[in-house]
């Protein structure tokens, strides 16, 4: 049982604190104890903390100074973080011989300062990365031994460089089909299936001491955790370290079934690494009917009003459906604290969360536990 439902403070006959009881049998009941919640677990870190870590996906913006008031939320409500985009491929070695650390080395020590155990994200995914790295000077396709000697000196250079700074690193991202069959990409097509092996070699070479992670969405899908639990025990029956695996879910009010995603979180436990929740948001916006919901960021669909039904807040009775989902989601995740060591939201608040804009730009969601005003939202005392 969490320890913190616990601490609870208990007032007697205080009928300022019967606010919100409308019903006059208890509004009578002077001698009815009140049980308000401490103000310890007012945080969502402290909330959890005898379950899993919990944390944030942290922009550019955020981290170089220009969000100031999200990065204090962040601080305050989290103890985890993950660079939303500032170390993918494009961003953090956008050309053969420039990377870009401005972003990545603020975060590195922004996390050590402040206690937030880091996570990188990400090693090597088909998205996000240059043309240019799987081609030679001419434009040519690069030869297997090229493409893995580039992606050897990405991996050497960038978690080399914060070698026993960050905590944790997501190697390889998004490597499969929904169906569970290995994502056809460069990295697959000039390497080889193998390619996902050579990649956490690398890494633990470059970081021998972080944790190593294979990340993607609609983990919860059978099919996909076939091919996942695959993948996780191909590496392991070679004797190529992971750590474990993150569960992306970008969910939504209707999807998935969650049952689903407890058989996985059951499934991949079974294989005897770390389950995580990497990038959790709920989006309460009717998505289209014929599109796959996940996160396939190539998915850009022209905006319509009437997929964009609350451009001016949440009607109360969707903010308690959205308040009911995660309810049920945590109960879930607590059930097997034993076997998830972190549970990461993908962005700070509502305000930026990247549900705005996919899998249409320009709406407006409320996806996350922390609204636009950065305020927790009151259904999180119920979690
Ligand atoms: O939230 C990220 C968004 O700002 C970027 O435009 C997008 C492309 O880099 O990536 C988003 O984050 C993705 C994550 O890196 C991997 N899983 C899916 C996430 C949502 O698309």
């Amino acid at each position: 049982m969490h320890k913190n439902k616990l601490t609870i403070a208990i007032l007697f006959g205080v009928s300022s604190f019967t606010l919100g009881c409308n019903n006059s049998t208890e509004q009578n009941a002077a001698t009815t104890p009140i049980v308000e919640k401490a103000p310890e677990q007012s945080t969502l870190k402290a909330r959890f903390k005898d379950h899993f870590k919990i944390g944030t996906a942290i922009s550019r913006d955020q981290i170089l100074g220009v969000l100031p008031d999200d990065l204090n939320v962040a601080k305050a409500q989290f103890n985890t973080f993950t660079p939303e985009n500032s170390m993918k491929w494009e961003r953090i070695h956008p050309q053969p011989d420039v990377y870009d650390f401005e972003a990545p080395d603020a975060l590195v020590e922004y996390a050590q300062e402040n206690n937030q155990e880091l996570v990188g994200h990400t090693l090597v995914w088909h998205s996000q990365t240059p043309d240019w790295v799987f081609e030679d000077e001419q434009g040519e396709p690069l030869t297997r031994e090229a493409l893995l000697k580039r992606m050897q000196d990405h991996i050497f250079t960038v978690a080399g460089r914060y070698r026993d700074r960050i905590f944790a690193w997501d190697v390889v991202n998004e490597a499969l089909n929904e169906d569970g069959t290995l994502r056809e990409s460069k990295w697959s097509t000039i390497i080889g299936d193998d390619f996902i092996e050579y990649a956490f070699t690398y890494a633990k070479q470059a970081a021998p001491n972080a944790k190593l992670y294979y990340n993607d969405y609609n983990l919860y899908k059978p099919e996909k955790r076939a091919g996942a639990l695959a993948l996780i025990k191909n590496l392991q029956s070679k004797g190529i370290q992971i750590d474990g695996i993150g569960m992306q879910a970008h969910y939504s009010l209707d999807n998935p079934e969650l049952s689903l995603m407890e058989d996985s979180i059951v499934a991949y436990a079974a294989t005897g690494i770390d389950v995580m929740i990497t990038e959790l948001d709920i989006s309460v916006l009717p998505f289209p009917e014929s599109e796959e919901q996940g996160a396939d960021i190539s998915l850009d669909i022209a905006l319509q009003e009437r997929f964009n039904p609350y451009p001016d807040g949440l009607p109360s009775e969707v903010n308690k459906q959205l308040g009911k989902r995660y309810k049920e989601v945590f109960a879930i995740l607590k059930k097997h604290g034993d076997k998830i060591s972190r549970v990461t939201f993908w962005g700070v608040s509502d305000a930026r969360t990247w549900r705005n804009d996919w899998p249409m730009q320009g709406r407006t969601d409320y996806p996350l536990l922390i609204d636009r005003e950065l305020k927790l939202k009151s259904f999180v005392n119920d979690l």
